[in-house]
């Protein structure tokens, strides 16, 4: 397991970025999520209390929601910190509208989780057992866009740059944007966890365990037989 506190680590794996975001959120922060594996990673790591807000696209899952989602979030209220977190598939479709953020002068913090990949569309092809098609994305400079669109934009690609391009964007006038190279691991699946040696093959459990970690995760069918049922 790689470790979440090399400073030297690249590309950065997502928990780290998530507890960076959790650290600077404000009491009530507006957290507007993307739709694709940064949506599961955003449900499972934003600790959100109950002033604050989370969205996303759940019922169409429409990509590139995130950014216009924070301008309206911030137009409505434009006392509390908005947070835009996108894949980089997701903000390269919206990402013209920064324009926006700088032109009306928005506090915006856009985080982009650049896993040069369409991530959650790769994993479905795993599980359908199919060849990669159309997945990969090619890398970008998104700090250095955004700063040609105006808004004061960071690359990051290890834990010190990401904590510097925090501390930085806490002093923000207008929207920043923070492209995060991140690791193109798959988040622990939300269908079917292969958890049960008793239902499923064995060899699979142990590989499925090895693989993400989840020696402490307890399969379904054994928490219902402690519950009695
Ligand atoms: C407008 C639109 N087009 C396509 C899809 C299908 N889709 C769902 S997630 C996804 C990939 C998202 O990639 P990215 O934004 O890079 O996020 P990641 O999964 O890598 O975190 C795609 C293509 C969609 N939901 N919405
Ligand atoms: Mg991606």
């Amino acid at each position: 397991m790689t470790s979440f506190e090399d400073d030297a680590e690249t590309p950065l794996r997502v928990e780290p970025v998530f507890k960076q975001i959790n650290d600077m959120a404000t009491n009530d922060a507006i957290f507007q999520v993307d739709v694709g594996n940064v949506t599961i990673n955003g449900m499972r790591y934003l600790q959100t209390n109950q002033q604050q807000r989370f969205t996303t696209s759940g019922w169409y899952a429409t990509m590139g929601y995130a950014l216009p989602a924070a301008i309206g979030a911030q137009a409505e209220f434009p006392d509390r910190q908005v947070w835009s977190i996108s894949g980089d598939g997701g903000f390269a479709m919206v990402m013209q509208d920064i324009l926006t953020q700088v032109k009306y002068h928005m506090p915006i913090i856009n985080v982009v989780l650049t896993n040069e990949s369409l991530g959650f569309i790769e994993a479905e092809q795993d599980d359908t057992k199919q060849p990669h098609s159309g997945v990969d994305l090619i890398d970008a400079d998104y700090g250095a866009a955004a700063t040609a669109l105006g808004a004061e934009g960071y690359t990051v690609h290890t834990l010190d740059e990401l904590k510097d391009a925090f501390a930085k964007a806490a002093n923000r006038k207008g929207p920043v944007v923070i492209d995060v190279k991140i690791s193109d691991l798959r988040p622990i699946p939300v269908e079917q966890l292969v958890l049960d040696p008793k239902t499923q093959d064995p060899a699979a459990v142990a590989e499925f365990v090895k693989k993400y970690h989840a020696e402490s995760l307890i399969p379904l069918r054994q928490l219902l037989e402690d519950a009695g049922e």
